[in-house]
């Protein structure tokens, strides 16, 4: 297994909490729940590095962590969560749209999903976000654990259509039995044009 190097640098909720660092940054997007920080961590061969808390909905900041010292993978929070209040990605705009339109190091944003969940309207809001700034997208299928090879393709075939987004750009992946986290780690160094 290779070796990945991952700091924790910081929350923010604004833009003067932002890490002062010129590293290309991917931002880490998705429903409460979907498994972003566990893609996180396995992506850096981890276990709890990047879990700010066990409770859903509970990471509200941005998280910052730089890897391997040459790119910082940014936790948004997790939208969607029902309890108390539906937040959706809109709810967190003070916090997300100055991180697109200012952040000029962002070079692209993973969109963590269920596989087994056809994207809805937030998920939708969010790719909105990043295309609003021509952001590349790489739509990240986790948990594919839970399908059968055949389901896979068919959910994946699915997202892609509901998101718009070309079957190049969308990868099937486990945090749990780690299929597909190596070409997945490959796409995302790729998009933050390190290799
Ligand atoms: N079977 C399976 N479970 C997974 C996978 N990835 C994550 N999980 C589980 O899904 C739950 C949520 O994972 P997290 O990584 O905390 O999700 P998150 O997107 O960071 O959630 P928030 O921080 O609340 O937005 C946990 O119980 C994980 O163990 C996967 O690939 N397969
Ligand atoms: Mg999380």
């Amino acid at each position: 297994m290779e070796y990945h190097e991952i700091r924790f640098l910081n929350s923010a909720a604004k833009a003067s909490q932002w890490p002062d660092s010129e590293l290309p940054e991917i931002i880490f997007a998705g429903r409460s729940n979907a498994g972003k920080s566990s893609l996180i961590n396995s992506l850096t061969n981890r276990k709890n590095v990047a879990y700010a808390g066990k409770t859903p909905g509970k990471t509200k900041l941005l998280n910052f962590f730089e890897v391997d010292g040459k790119v910082i993978f940014t936790d948004a929070p997790g939208y969607g969560y029902a309890s108390g209040g539906t937040r959706s990605v809109l709810s967190f705009s003070d916090i997300l749209e100055p991180y697109f339109n200012e952040r000029k190091q962002l070079k692209g944003m993973v969109l963590v999903l269920d596989a087994r969940r056809i994207p809805n309207s937030d998920d939708l809001t969010m790719i909105e976000f990043a295309r609003a700034v021509h952001l590349p997208v790489i739509a990240a299928c986790v948990k594919c654990d839970k399908l059968s090879y055949s389901q896979q393709l068919k959910s994946i075939k699915q997202i892609c259509e509901t998101l718009n987004i070309a079957k190049s750009s969308a990868y099937a992946a486990s945090n749990l039995n780690r299929t597909g986290i190596d070409k997945l780690r490959e796409a995302i160094f790729r998009m933050a044009g390190i290799e």
